[in-house]
């Protein structure tokens, strides 16, 4: 695949035309901006990051469902994405109240949400990037009620999957902001997944691991960009597995029988099958998902479940 010219120049990114139809190069910079383009600087090493990470994320999401511009990794600071024709809405998410939610609403920082808060916010530099709502968009045509409603449930989903990802490698997703854009006149989630572009706090500590410890001069940047994609990396992670093992059809199953004799003497007469069996979570370290699936199907046949009379399912995460 060839990198041809440049197509558009951001803050964060360049973004390179290929002579794949339709695909395009991503360049992340090490160059940061906050505060509108007033304070800028260099945080070194965070292209890198920012690609990296990225790339994890948006796979990890497509595993989940989520349709993405992403095609892959192609060096240390480049990702192959799908050419989008961007909606210019920002959709930020927020499960704590930090930077400009928590200054609107007069909330303690780190206030938990009493559930996701969704806001659109217009990506325009001249303008500041305002708030806006539903009807703004609609006055300003950015995007129509049916994907606006679509980007918001993909966001809302998003938040569910990411939530309990960095929540197993230590970190509080505080908030997030996503863009998306149409290929083929459907809606694909693009843009970047990255300390740029999200608050991230240690789950022990508290520490601040993203953007606003350059946002506000907090000191040890790189460090903590570093951080943050060693964390979210998979072999740091290992995969999670789970086992739901369950008595055959048929095969005579004590407990399920006096559980559902037990059942019916409290009245619960509708009751008329109950399978009583297991279920095993395991966590595997440095072994890729395909393969851990595998063994973890070896695992079932020799020890976990009696596949004689049993039936087991394995799930990878
Ligand atoms: N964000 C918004 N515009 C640009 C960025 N990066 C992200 C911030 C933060 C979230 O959106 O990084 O994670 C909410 O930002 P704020 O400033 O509205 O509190
Ligand atoms: N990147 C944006 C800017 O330069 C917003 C931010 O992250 O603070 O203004």
């Amino acid at each position: 695949m060839e990198k041809r010219e440049l197509i558009y120049e951001g803050k964060a990114k360049r973004v390179y035309a290929t002579d794949q139809p339709g695909q395009v190069i991503q360049e992340f910079k090490d160059e940061a901006t906050a505060f509108d383009g007033k304070k800028r600087g260099v945080i070194a090493g965070k292209g890198k990051v920012n690609a990296q990470m990225s790339d994890i994320i948006f796979r990890y999401l497509e595993k989940h469902g989520i349709h993405t511009h992403h095609v892959k990794l192609i060096s240390e600071n480049e990702l192959l994405t799908w050419w989008l024709e961007m909606i210019p809405v920002e959709i930020i998410v927020r499960n704590y109240a930090a930077g400009s939610l928590a200054k609107r609403l007069g909330y303690p920082e780190r206030t938990e949400m009493k559930s996701p808060i969704v806001e659109y916010y217009y990506k325009n530099d001249e303008l500041g990037d305002p708030m806006l709502a539903r009807e703004h968009i609609r006055e300003l045509g950015l995007a129509s009620d049916e994907q606006l409603d679509e980007m918001t449930s993909i966001a809302l989903r998003v938040n569910e999957i990411l939530r309990p990802f960095f929540e197993a490698r230590g970190i509080i997703l505080a908030d997030f902001k996503l863009e998306f854009g149409l290929r083929e006149g459907r809606i694909l989630l693009g843009d970047e997944f990255s300390p740029d572009v999200c608050r991230l706090w240690d789950a022990e500590t508290g520490e601040i691991m993203d953007k606003d410890r350059f946002r506000r001069d907090l000191g040890k940047v790189e460090e903590t960009y570093a951080e943050v994609l060693r964390r979210v990396s998979e072999e740091q992670a290992g995969v999670a597995a789970s086992v739901y093992v369950s008595p055959k059809k048929g095969v005579l199953d004590p407990a399920g029988q006096a559980t559902l004799g037990a059942l019916k003497s409290l009245g619960y007469e509708e009751v008329r099958e109950v399978r009583i069996g297991k279920y095993i979570t395991l966590r595997l370290e440095g072994v890729e998902a395909d393969k851990a699936e595998e063994r973890v199907r070896e695992m079932c046949e020799r020890l976990l479940a009696n596949p004689i009379i049993e039936d087991y399912r394995v799930e990878i995460d």
